[in-house]
């Protein structure tokens, strides 16, 4: 939301839609202006009224930083980061909006890795944990071109990473864990399911993320396959907004865990604590929608060697 928050603030004067903007810390604006500029001039239209739900796009996933960073003295995996923009010509409240990984290895990580047993079902996802964005509908407003940054750890993880993350958005905070930190610039997200440990770790050899509005308290559960007692979220692909498949390498199509309905096939970055993320590939600036999205990560992303959370 970084680049809208220097926007929201240009916009007050025009009589656009403001809702929340008050809730904004324009203090922590940076970035990005320029992307979010060319949505509302697509969105707002010459009209002079609020600005309105979208006529076009929506939400989408548009980078996934999950695999690590090199870092100085050792790897690190607390910089993990989501980005989900705004990609319509309309207001998008993201209150609400639920986010999670799917279950399942990336790959054959030791010899004989089995592939997930739900990975035939194509009408429903699983995930191992599920997030809520927070708020009654009216507190997350993105103006088109915004972009929502959730963090692993919201803060600054330089030195050992490129990336300064104290001013995402969200942040998982895993307070049952008692060894998770609760960063202060960066608000939590909800926690709806939780199967991880300390945090919420995304596998840096892949993750299926995946974003879904539907009720949170409705949320079916099923038995966890590796782990009896413990559970998984079951959610169906018709609640699914969108949704990415990352594995661990170009060989490991018999690891996808999403089905074909919510990603055709799935994208991968060279290695490990490499730093890369990937990243969705963009159509004409400008343009609305403009991240592309056939359904088909192989096709949609590109491998971004320097991420860019907020962008
Ligand atoms: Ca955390
Ligand atoms: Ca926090
Ligand atoms: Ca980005």
């Amino acid at each position: 939301m970084s680049s809208g928050r220097a926007l929201c603030a240009t916009l007050i004067g025009i009589a656009l839609a403001t809702a929340g903007c008050e809730a904004d810390d324009a203090g922590t604006a940076s970035g990005g202006g320029g992307e979010g500029g060319g949505g509302v001039t697509g969105g707002g239209g010459a009209g002079g009224g609020a600005l309105g739900p979208p006529t076009i796009g929506g939400l989408v996933i548009e980078e996934v930083f999950y695999a690590g960073s090199p870092g100085l003295m050792a790897h690190t995996f607390a910089d993990q980061f989501i980005d989900i923009r705004n990609d319509s010509d309309g207001l998008v409240f993201a209150d609400g909006l639920l986010v999670g990984d799917a279950y399942g290895a990336a790959g054959e990580i030791n010899p004989g890795q089995p592939v997930s047993p739900f990975a035939d079902d194509a009408e429903h996802v699983y995930l191992g944990n599920l997030f809520r964005v927070p708020g009654d509908g009216d507190d997350v407003p993105l103006l088109p071109g915004e972009t929502l940054t959730i963090a692993h750890d919201g803060t600054n993880h330089q030195p050992d990473s490129i990336l300064d993350l104290s001013g995402a958005d969200f942040e998982a905070y895993i307070e049952s864990s008692g060894n998770d930190d609760d960063w202060p610039t960066v608000d939590n997200l909800e926690v709806v399911h939780f199967t991880g440990g300390y945090d919420w770790l995304m596998p840096v050899f892949g993750p299926g993320v995946v974003i879904a509005r539907m009720d949170a308290t409705t949320i079916e559960l099923v038995e966890h396959p590796d782990f009896p007692g413990e559970k998984l979220v079951k959610i169906p692909v018709s609640a699914v907004v969108d949704g990415v498949e990352a594995l661990m390498d170009s060989r490991s199509s018999a690891y996808k865990r999403l089905p074909a309905g919510v990603d055709a096939s799935f994208a991968f970055v060279s290695d490990t604590y490499t730093g890369e993320s990937i990243a969705r590939r963009r159509g004409v600036e400008g343009s609305i929608p403009l991240l592309l999205d056939s359904g088909s990560s192989a096709a949609d992303f590109d491998l971004v060697a320097a991420p860019r959370p907020g962008e």
